[in-house]
């Protein structure tokens, strides 16, 4: 006995062992096979069993590579049953023009804004016609081409007269006329008060918060007053005959139109489209106007802002200043027997549905092309694009650039930054003294460092063929407004990124980061956060931008300005005239 107890000692501990393992390998198994059919069954991936040993190791690295290629097969088959079933769905021109027939049943369609689609200018002994650079333009612009209609707008070229008829008309787009162009003449008086003062010193500056203070002149009240009145003539002129016509009036310049619009033509329908942010309603109160403001802009049967937060705003502000029934489960406002309704329409941008045959080589030869162009050979850029204006944070951009530089010396010398800015309202003296100082920001921080200039600021009007390269050839795209109500600069860049690659750079405080949430969102106040941005966006592997970069183009392509345009139709033409108008 003695002689077999090693014997039996040795064979007990054998099946000791081997029992063990079996459990040990048997939970193993389970878990593993608990984990392929979460996996299998779409639930969020959980976590890889832990390892069992050398033994269980080969086959569980198989099973997550399987795990990994199912995950991706499925959001893959997501992704493109979404699309088939959105394939119907989506916004074209085609479509919104059979839409908008539809909706307005041969109603005439008007739109008014004080900037004009196609501005006519001497140079030299020539006539040049150029598409200035504004946000409105860009998001009005595919309505008017695809519906027809009329576009009443401030004629300020200098030679916008001698292009069009005795009454301020013209068809446009010059090249394949599509609609009608009635230009408004204002005199310099008129449009030094109206303008440059009341809208851009006073408005402009009240609803961003920018910090900027807002300068209100009662001579310039007076002459917005008299604009808004000048306009509202040539509205009734455009609609004279025509019954129930649409009237598409836009932005801040117009507050006191609709008002003036429904008094004499209470068959109208009229919409307002507010195109800038609506403030809190304490900082509105600086306005010594605002109950006029307001009164005019409460003649619209239809008020749109880009987000639901500008809509809230405005309610609070007219709860606060007018007598008037607020209903907020309806988003609407009654006073005086007329009901306003006030929604968010996000604008954006057209997106191009015909897709280039080589995206990538067409990123390609627009880094070279931009490249070539200014002279340099870095190894990443950065765009920026904005009107010269200071609510855009290009000051901000640049220290974010600068302190990206500082943080990370490695990039010194492999990094610029093209900013594209557009000269505006250069009639103030305030945005000439912002186009300087963008100027000369970029020369302090360009002397601080050795080798190629890190920011090319090219300040000037660039068509959207020109932008495009740009758009294109960029590793990052830096939109960081210190407030904003959109901003089409984010959408044109993912809308022009064909090959799924660069990353966005967006400011939390435009209205765009709202829906673009696969940009990297910063604060542009916070030098720090877009140092980090930056570097980030520049480290970026290929495949994550991509992964971002597919979503966002989604997003900008569902949501695109055919879809903005047919909903604000849709609304307009919905609502209810009263009985006998
Ligand atoms: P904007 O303040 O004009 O618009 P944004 O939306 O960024 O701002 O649009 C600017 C437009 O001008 C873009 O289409 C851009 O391509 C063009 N642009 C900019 N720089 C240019 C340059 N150097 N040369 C030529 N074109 C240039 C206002 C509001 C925004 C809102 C729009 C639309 O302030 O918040 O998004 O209206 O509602």
């Amino acid at each position: 006995m003695n002689e077999l107890q090693p014997l039996l000692l040795t064979v007990a501990a054998l099946l000791a062992t081997v029992l063990a393992s079996r459990v040990i390998v048997r939970r193993q198994v389970r878990r593993l096979a608990d984990w392929l059919r979460l996996s299998r069954t779409g639930e969020p991936p959980p976590p890889p069993p832990t390892r069992a040993g050398a033994l269980m190791n080969p086959l569980i690295r198989e099973a997550e590579a399987l795990a990994k290629d199912l995950a991706k097969a499925q959001e893959s088959a997501v992704q493109e049953a979404r699309l088939r079933s959105q394939a119907d769905a989506l916004w074209t021109a085609e479509r919104l023009r059979g839409h908008v027939h539809a909706k307005l049943a041969g109603r005439p369609l008007v739109v008014v804004a004080n900037r004009e689609p196609y501005r006519h200018a001497h140079s030299g002994s020539k006539i040049e016609v150029v598409m200035p650079a504004s946000g409105l333009v860009t998001g009005l612009e595919p309505l008017l081409r695809a519906c027809g209609g009329t576009w009443i707008a401030h004629g300020d070229g200098d030679a916008d007269r001698e292009t069009s008829d005795e009454n301020g008309r013209l068809k446009v787009p010059p090249e394949n006329p599509q609609y009608a162009l009635r230009r408004v003449w204002l005199s310099d008086e008129e449009d030094k008060g109206f303008y440059s003062g009341f809208s851009n010193e006073g408005l402009w500056p009240l609803c961003h918060i920018a910090h900027t203070r807002p300068v209100f002149r009662p001579d310039d009240w007076a002459r917005y007053r008299e604009v808004n009145a000048k306009f509202a003539e040539a509205v009734f002129e455009e609609i004279e005959g025509q019954t129930e016509p649409c009237v598409l009036v836009q932005d801040y310049h117009f507050t006191l139109l609709p008002s003036l619009i429904k008094e004499r033509r209470p068959d109208a329908r009229v919409a307002l489209f507010w195109h800038i942010p609506w403030p809190n309603p304490e900082a509105f109160a600086i306005c010594p106007w605002q109950k006029e403001l307001l009164h005019g802009l409460l003649g619209a049967d239809l008020i749109g802002f880009h987000t639901q937060d500008h809509c809230n705003n405005f309610l609070d502000t007219v709860d606060r200043v007018l007598e008037s029934r607020v209903d907020r489960a309806r988003f609407a406002v009654k006073r005086a027997g007329h009901e306003t309704l006030v929604k968010p329409f996000p604008i954006s941008v057209a997106f191009p549905e015909t897709p280039a045959r080589e995206p990538a080589a067409a990123a390609r030869a627009a880094r070279e092309k931009v490249l070539r162009a200014a002279g340099r050979e870095d190894e990443f850029i950065a765009v920026g694009v904005d009107r010269l204006d200071y609510t855009k944070g290009i000051l901000e951009r640049f220290r974010g650039v600068e302190r990206m530089l500082d943080l990370y010396p490695e990039y010194q010398g492999r990094v610029v930054l093209f900013q594209i800015g557009a000269p505006s309202r250069m009639a103030l003296a305030g945005y000439r003294d912002f186009g300087e100082a963008v100027a000369a920001e970029a020369a302090r921080i360009n002397a601080r460092f050795k080798g190629p200039p890190p920011i090319v600021v090219l300040s000037r009007h660039h068509s959207h063929d020109e932008l495009k390269p740009y758009y294109l050839a960029a590793d990052a795209c830096l939109v960081t407004s210190l407030h904003d109500g959109m901003n089409l600069v984010a959408k044109e860049f993912v809308a022009a990124r064909e090959d799924e690659r660069g990353v966005l750079i967006l400011s939390r405080f435009a209205g765009a980061a709202r829906a673009l949430r696969d940009a990297l969102i910063v604060n542009p106040y916070d030098a720090d956060a877009v140092a980090e941005a930056l570097r980030t966006a520049l480290a970026m592997k290929p495949d994550a931008q991509s992964l971002r970069m597919v979503r966002l183009r989604r997003e900008v392509r569902e949501n695109n300005i055919y879809r903005w345009s047919a909903n604000l139709i849709t609304e307009l033409a919905a609502v209810r005239l009263p009985a006998g108008v």
